[in-house]
């Protein structure tokens, strides 16, 4: 299956630069989670990334004024819908670099795990998926009701799929910004990673699993339900497999981003009026 996309790569012409130039944008999804982001933002590898986008689904608390006090280059992109999975949407779309990160901000994805996502990424992977299921991963935050949901709609998909995934339904993964187009997100909450997780592996994407430490939620409440987001990621699951006619190519997000007055502009305005870029594109 690898073969696929090795030979859409060639076929598209598809180049990814060296590592030195190798412009890396992450990508962090908010839902009120101001309380969290200084504990995020201290362990973000600044100077290895090109820029950071906060997408964020209109938090009522102070979200995007703490993100930005932390950091003010940051890019904040308002989500043209509801739930996780356009957020994730708005901000792929939005991204720049040559490889994208999903991170939470909630504190239970450590950015220092960064580097290894993007080392997979240089040693040939198209897609980095963390596993916290896998030796050397772990988690200090899934219930077990989760756990348990997670490892049956994961057997689930590797036996749909032909896939030997150890995780299912984790929001840490890093990729090609090249394969966006096979990802091609649009579905709206917590579903999001399953597809994305099924869509690479019907692809014949080269997907490395890496370990990784999820950690508790520093502050606030989980915006997953169990019972009701574990259907969705079924239903997900079968449509992929079993629907008859192939997903169409999602909607362009209406990306709108905020400048640093706070004015919703579109991202072209936004960018010129910012000082982005962390690490020099080379
Ligand atoms: N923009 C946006 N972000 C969201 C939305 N829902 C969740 N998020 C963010 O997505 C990330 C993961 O959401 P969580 O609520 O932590 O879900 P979880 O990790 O399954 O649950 P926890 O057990 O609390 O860790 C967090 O950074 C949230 O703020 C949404 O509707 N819009
Ligand atoms: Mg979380």
């Amino acid at each position: 299956m690898k073969a696929i996309h090795a030979a859409q790569v060639k076929a598209e012409q598809i180049t990814r630069p060296p590592r030195s130039r190798a412009r890396i944008s992450v990508v962090i999804p908010t839902l009120n989670e101001a309380a969290n982001l200084p504990h995020v933002f201290e362990r973000l590898p600044f100077e290895e990334l090109f820029e950071i986008i906060l997408v964020d689904g209109h938090s009522s608390d102070d979200t995007i004024e703490i993100a930005r006090q932390l950091y003010p280059p940051i890019r904040v992109v308002l989500q043209d819908g509801k739930g996780k999975g356009n957020a994730l949407a708005c901000g792929f779309a939005a991204a720049r670099g040559d490889i994208i990160v999903m991170l939470d901000a909630d504190g239970s994805t450590d950015p220092r795990e960064i580097p290894a996502y993007v080392d997979a990424l240089f040693a040939g992977a198209d897609f980095a998926k963390g596993s916290r299921f896998m030796d050397g991963g772990g988690s200090v935050d899934i219930t077990p009701l989760r756990r348990q949901g997670n490892r049956f709609l994961n057997g689930t998909v590797n036996a749909l799929f032909g896939t030997r995934y150890s995780d299912l339904c984790y929001g840490y993964n890093a990729f090609w910004s090249d394969v966006r187009p096979t990802l091609n997100v649009d579905c709206a909450g917590f579903e999001v990673e399953t597809l994305i997780n099924v869509r690479v592996a019907k692809a014949g994407l080269n997907v490395a699993e890496i370990p990784s430490v999820e950690h508790e939620r520093i502050h606030g409440v989980s915006k997953l339900h169990p019972i009701r987001d574990g259907l969705r990621v079924l239903r997900t699951i079968l449509k992929e497999r079993f629907a008859r006619r192939e997903s169409q190519v999602a909607q362009v997000p209406n990306l709108r981003e905020l400048d640093s007055r706070g004015r919703a502009v579109s991202p072209l305005d936004a960018l010129n009026e910012q000082p982005l870029g962390l690490a020099s594109a080379g």
